[in-house]
């Protein structure tokens, strides 16, 4: 048998990327479902002439877009267009941390801002620069995206963002034999038709990479208030200092995290942001 990975599910139909770079159509083999087995795109599976035979085992599974073995997510914003949000990306951070994956930071339609307005949006990320890696883009400034490309070579990536946020434009732009749909801001953000939600891995730069349509909506239902804390990898070397085990950084007193807070050593909105989500998540558990 013979090793390939799922780049594409529609119909039921799998298509498999084998180590020589063959793209192969094929079904799994009927006991799958039996066996609670569902292959997913991104997993690693082996094949032989007629039937896929076996799923290898995860890393890793996204549940929206549903994508197995991603290695890390861009983190599409725009810088306006939609109005860049700190929750929106404080609220993603959580999710690819919970899910075990990198995340890579890319504010785009730098070009919608002044210098001055740009200048201030940066000064904003110095926190999370140490955390993180992060891109100032613009889909419509070449220049601007060249650093990108080197991120994809030999790893799964998954671009999430809000719609209209420009993750089809970005990746038109940095290889235009994509030729992505992609769709006006107005239309984009109203209630208007939805492409269809399928999800495909694509070839770009020596990696794979998935344009997800959507991944807006972020569930959080399978974390406690513990996770969240942890996802939040910037308080995590205050952690000890804290006054009590598992401190949760809310209410409890002599808490390090919130003494930093207070120092400016970690931004106020970045802690605000914690607060609405351990509240978010706190208020959907009572709800069930
Ligand atoms: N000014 C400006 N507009 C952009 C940029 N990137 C995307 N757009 C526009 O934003 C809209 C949504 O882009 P699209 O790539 O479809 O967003 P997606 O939903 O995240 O895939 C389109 O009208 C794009 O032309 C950018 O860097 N600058
Ligand atoms: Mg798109
Ligand atoms: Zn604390």
């Amino acid at each position: 048998m013979k090793e390939a990975r799922i780049v594409k599910l529609i119909g039921g139909i799998y298509t498999l990327k084998t180590e020589d770079n063959e793209k192969i159509a094929l079904k799994p083999r009927g006991l799958f479902r039996h066996e609670n087995i569902d292959p997913r795109v991104g997993d690693v599976v082996l094949f032989d002439d007629d039937f896929i035979q076996e799923v290898k085992p995860r890393q890793s599974i996204l549940k929206r877009p549903s994508i197995a073995n991603v290695d890390q997510a861009f983190l599409i914003s725009g810088a306006k267009e939609p109005e860049f949000s700190f929750f929106l990306l404080d609220r993603f951070l959580v999710h690819t941390e919970h899910a075990g994956i990198d995340a890579i930071i890319v504010i785009n339609k730098i070009d919608l801002l002044s210098p001055a307005a740009l200048e201030t949006l940066k000064e904003q990320f110095r926190h999370y620069e140490k955390y993180y890696t992060i891109y100032f883009v613009s889909a419509k400034q070449e220049a601007t995206l060249h650093d990108l490309r080197a991120e994809f070579k030999d790893k799964v990536s998954v671009f999430a963002g809000q719609t209209g946020s420009g993750k089809s434009s970005i990746l038109n732009a940095i290889d235009p034999s994509l030729k992505l749909k992609t769709q006006m801001i107005s239309k984009a953000l109203g209630r208007g038709r939805h492409t269809t939600r399928h999800s495909e891995l694509i070839d770009l730069f020596g990696g794979l990479v998935a344009d997800t349509p959507g991944f807006s909506k972020l569930d959080f239902e399978s974390l406690d208030a513990t996770d969240i804390k942890d996802c939040y990898i910037d308080f995590i070397s205050y952690t000890e200092a804290c006054k009590f085990r598992g401190c949760l950084h809310l209410k409890e007193p002599g808490c390090a995290v919130k003494k930093a807070v207070e120092d400016h050593e970690i931004p106020r909105l970045r802690y605000e942001n914690y607060i609405r989500i351990q509240t978010e998540v706190s208020q959907m558990k009572k709800r069930y």
